[in-house]
């Protein structure tokens, strides 16, 4: 028997991770993305209906704007639409529909809003005020936050903070006391109310700066070697990102750490001063997750296999160009993959058999070094699946990396 055979074939695996997790996608082949969430209210519309609100998003789901209305919609369990823009490429039907050409924008009840704000608070007005506090002068503070949130420099000081090269040391260490000096502001307005928010209850205010706060907390500690988690100097901030973690919609919208860094790399060109934040460990062993990364790659391998074979550079493995030796090594180690992401410890991992003494094929052992180590950074959360999903793909990834020789 070849170790091949010791691994599960993909319908056992599909059917065991669909067991274990309710989260499903649809496929929308041909197209980027390849699959897309469904949104959690969707069940709730009439068959042949058309939900009521149409986003329109990026792509690849890194836009920290268009999440805070993703955010809103979830919280406030609007069935919607998507449609994605490929903002390398942007339609000319969106720029001549868009003034200001950016995402994100919405469709309400067929009516054409852009910018995040006043997207927020046109779903406030229309569906119902329930991210906006009742009492009167609560509700005039909570639009002032709003306003502030784009007006108050945390946003600019912070992103200067993190791109700017870092070879002069005065103006890094100037830019961070400037920084600071921002995130005591959040802190001083997070006690202004009883509670982890910035309002009495959880509002737009947190909305508005929870993509930014999260893409913050991931980068900084990789680029600047700055922490915001656990830094005692933020308590409140610290309290928030803890309240953020209790509710369902945060996780469906939100990007994993791994994501956050790969993407200041590849968009901005910022270089990492230490290694990503290694995925949560506890993230990474709830079944759930497990279950939803495992059902995601299977249900989308022959995309998987298609992106690796075309991209990561497996294929100068292929003795005189036959593939065929090399795909099957491929599918080999993304079955092992989905097969410890379900079995955990139980699962068949070769622990140096591959490519070692009792099998004459290093090149085997190859393709799954190579293969393992790009699909762990090629998957993007939320694009692809959930941050939870994604966090325990990646440590999933490294678990069979380091079974392989
Ligand atoms: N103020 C806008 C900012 C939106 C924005 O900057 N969107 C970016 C994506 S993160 C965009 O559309 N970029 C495309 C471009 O600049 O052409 C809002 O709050 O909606």
């Amino acid at each position: 028997m070849s170790i091949q055979d010791t691994v599960s074939n993909w319908e056992e695996l599909l059917e065991i991770a669909k067991k274990n997790t309710p989260a499903r996608r649809v496929r929308r082949p041909g197209q980027s993305p390849s699959t897309a969430p469904i949104p959690s209210s969707l069940h709730k519309l009439p068959p042949d209906t058309e939900p009521p609100v149409l986003l329109y998003r990026d792509t690849n789901s890194w836009c920290p704007f268009c999440e805070r209305v993703w955010f809103a919609l979830e919280e406030k369990e609007i069935p919607f639409a998507t449609e994605f823009i490929d903002l390398t490429n942007k339609p000319k039907w969106y720029t001549d529909l868009v003034p200001t050409t950016l995402v994100p924008a919405a469709r309400i009840e067929g009516k054409l809003v852009y910018e995040s704000k006043d997207i927020l608070l046109a779903l406030e007005e229309q569906f119902g005020s329930t991210l906006l506090p009742e009492d009167p002068e609560e509700n005039a503070v909570a639009r002032l936050w709003l306003e502030e949130a784009e007006t108050n420099g945390v946003r600019d000081i912070a992103y200067k903070f993190l791109r700017q090269a870092p070879e002069d040391p005065n103006e890094l260490a100037s830019l961070q006391t400037a920084f600071e000096a921002k995130l005591d502001e959040l802190e001083q307005l997070l006690g202004k109310y009883s509670g982890p928010y910035f309002l009495s209850t959880f509002s737009l205010v947190d909305i508005t700066y929870s993509p930014h706060l999260d893409r913050l907390a991931a980068n900084l500690p990789v680029y600047r070697g700055y922490h915001l988690k656990g830094n005692p100097r933020y308590p409140r901030i610290n309290a928030w990102f803890e309240a953020l973690k209790q509710r369902p919609a945060y996780h469906r919208v939100k990007s994993d750490d791994t994501t956050n860094n790969l993407l200041l790399r590849r968009r901005w060109g910022v270089i990492p001063i230490s290694n990503p934040l290694p995925p949560d460990p506890e993230i990474s062993q709830e079944i759930q997750f497990r279950a939803e990364a495992a059902e995601r790659l299977t249900d989308n391998r022959e995309v998987a296999l298609g992106d690796i074979l075309k991209n990561s550079g497996v294929q100068t493995l292929a003795v005189n160009g036959d593939t065929t030796a090399v795909k099957e090594a491929v599918d080999f180690h993304l079955r092992l993959l989905a097969d410890y992401l379900i079995n955990g410890n139980g699962a068949a991992l070769p622990w140096g058999r591959v490519g070692g003494k009792d099998n004459a094929d290093p090149t085997i052992a190859a393709v799954g070094a190579i293969t393992l180590a790009y699909v762990r950074n090629r998957i993007c959360a939320p694009r692809d699946m959930s941050a939870g999903a994604a966090t325990a793909f990646r440590a999933a990834a490294d678990k069979v990396l380091a079974s392989l020789y």
